[in-house]
């Protein structure tokens, strides 16, 4: 029987994996910016089936870059700019169009990436918003001001109308099981720094690269 406890959510638990992600000379491990994910999925599948198909393809991603965390190569695997290095090096990215390398580790994590740029803005958003603002229209417009430009049509429509269904401020504060509201907004002040750094640190290699656009 799986512990009933190891799927309650804990901002505490994502917080901490984001903060080991961070090697001494600012390289990201994957292995912890997946197990990161992990618990975010965590969070999303608690706040109910409308979320499925979200949770549905992040996890599917998770799945591949941990595939490759436990695979053959996996010591190139170790952080993400190692990753990125052995994938361009042996030819092992579509660059311009699909093609034989539909799951690569770069192309997937982009997809990650940006959802990351997403939540550091949903976060603050939560972080500095009054007892009586709408979590639903913050995570709205963190969504427009970020990933929503990635999505077609029809995603941004479902995104949408799951925003709609989200719970209130306070509720959603306690699914964060971190007790207080004062003590949620003192652990998200801990948290958005940190994910904005792994964020910044991920967009600089993947400009230098140019792979922010990759198919
Ligand atoms: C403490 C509060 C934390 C809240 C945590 C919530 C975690 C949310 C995790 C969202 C992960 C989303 C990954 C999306 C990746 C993506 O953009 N995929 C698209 C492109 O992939 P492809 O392989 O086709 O190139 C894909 O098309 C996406 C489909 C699913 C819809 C994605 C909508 C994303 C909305 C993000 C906001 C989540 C709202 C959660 C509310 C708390």
């Amino acid at each position: 029987e799986a512990d009933p406890q190891d799927h309650r959510f804990s901002l505490q638990e994502v917080l901490d994996s984001f903060k080991l992600c961070l090697s001494e000379n600012k390289e990201v491990y994957l292995e912890h910016y997946v197990s990161g994910w992990r618990g975010l999925v965590k969070f999303l599948n608690s706040l109910g089936s409308v979320f499925g198909f979200i949770s549905k393809d992040a996890v599917g991603k998770i799945n591949i870059l941990e595939g490759y965390l436990e695979g053959d190569n996996s010591s190139q695997y170790a952080t993400i700019q190692l990753m990125v290095k052995y994938e361009l090096d042996n030819q092992l990215v579509d660059l311009t169009k699909r093609g034989n390398h539909p799951e690569s580790g770069c192309r997937t994590l982009l997809r990650l990436h940006r959802a990351l740029r997403w939540l550091e803005l949903f976060l603050e958003r939560l972080r500095v918003s009054g007892q009586d603002e709408k979590t639903s229209v913050m995570c709205a417009d963190a969504y427009n001001q970020s990933l929503s430009q990635h999505h077609p049509w029809v995603v941004r429509k479902a995104a949408g109308l799951a925003f709609c269904v989200l719970p209130g401020r306070e509720a959603f504060f306690q699914v964060m099981n971190v007790g207080s509201a004062e003590q949620v907004v003192s652990v998200l002040g801990e948290a958005v720094p940190l994910i904005s750094e792994v964020y910044q640190i991920t967009e600089t290699l993947y400009a230098e690269q140019q792979l922010l656009q990759l198919p």
